[in-house]
């Protein structure tokens, strides 16, 4: 087995048990194509288990998140229909290490994008749009992590959850965003957050993806990022996202 092989091995048996283990960087040095590298190699091995890739997610696309974690590099990772979690689900804290949920906007696709695009380009390849919330779980201890860390552990992504999906034809600059825990609010923030807009994402996406795996397919899902801090998933707690304009998702944290 390369060395690739091997670190790809380690954090998707990370995941897969739900053990954090330190950092990969601490005794390897890794490019960030490595790590992307690690990363494919690492969802491949879902896909052996018969998880399928039904699209993208963005990550620190906002200020806040770059903060909260420390990078500040847009990163993305892969999502596959095993992750979703059903809108107003319960979602198992036991399958997580220490999982977190963070406000998402997510666009659903209906033609492929490639490459450098416009945001008017964007646009026109978007079916609809929802409300969403990511679950992330960084298998690193503590939740620490450096760039190529983050990317090799498939830029934390573990779980999402989507809500009604709506019309893509409206502005999406400036949406305010809402975040509860058992009904008391925990994070405010603006779809403005997200790379300025969060169709901005998308054209990210397209380009950072068009890179290292192909294009954005029709039919995939894109998470554009969280527009606030994430917040640590405790059992009991009922999780829920309002969006301006878009609606609410919710789930509930069980054992
Ligand atoms: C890295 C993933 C970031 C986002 O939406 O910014 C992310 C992390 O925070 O662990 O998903
Ligand atoms: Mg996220």
């Amino acid at each position: 087995m390369s060395k690739l092989d091997t670190l790809a091995v380690l954090v998707d048996e990370a995941a897969r048990t739900a053990r954090a283990i330190p950092q990969l960087t601490d005794s390897e040095k890794l490019s960030v194509h490595d790590a992307y590298e690690i990363q494919a190699l690492a969802v491949e091995r879902r896909y052996a288990r018969g998880e399928r890739l039904i699209g993208v997610k963005m990550g620190l696309t906002s200020r806040a998140k770059m903060q909260q974690v420390g990078v500040d590099e847009v990163i993305w990772g892969r999502l596959t229909d095993a992750m979703r979690l059903e809108e107003g689900g319960i979602l198992s804290r036991s399958r997580y290490i220490h999982p977190r949920a963070e406000p998402e906007i997510a666009f659903l696709l209906k033609a492929p994008l490639v490459g450098e695009i416009s945001a008017a380009e964007a646009v026109v390849a978007i079916e609809a749009v929802a409300p969403a919330m990511e679950i992330i779980d960084s298998r690193y201890r503590d939740f620490k992590f450096t760039l190529t860390d983050v990317i090799a552990d498939n830029s934390s992504s573990s779980g999402f959850v989507l809500g009604p999906w709506a019309r893509p034809d409206q502005d999406l600059s400036n949406l305010g965003i809402l975040v509860e825990i058992d009904g008391r609010p925990v994070e405010i923030g603006s779809s403005a957050a997200i790379l300025g807009h969060p169709l901005r994402s998308l054209v990210a996406a397209s380009r950072l993806v068009s890179r290292a795996h192909g294009a954005l397919e029709a039919g995939w899902i894109v998470l554009a990022g969280g527009a606030t801090a994430a917040r640590p998933l405790m059992v009991g707690q009922h999780v829920k996202t309002t969006i301006q304009n878009l609606g609410s998702v919710a789930f509930q944290v069980g054992e």
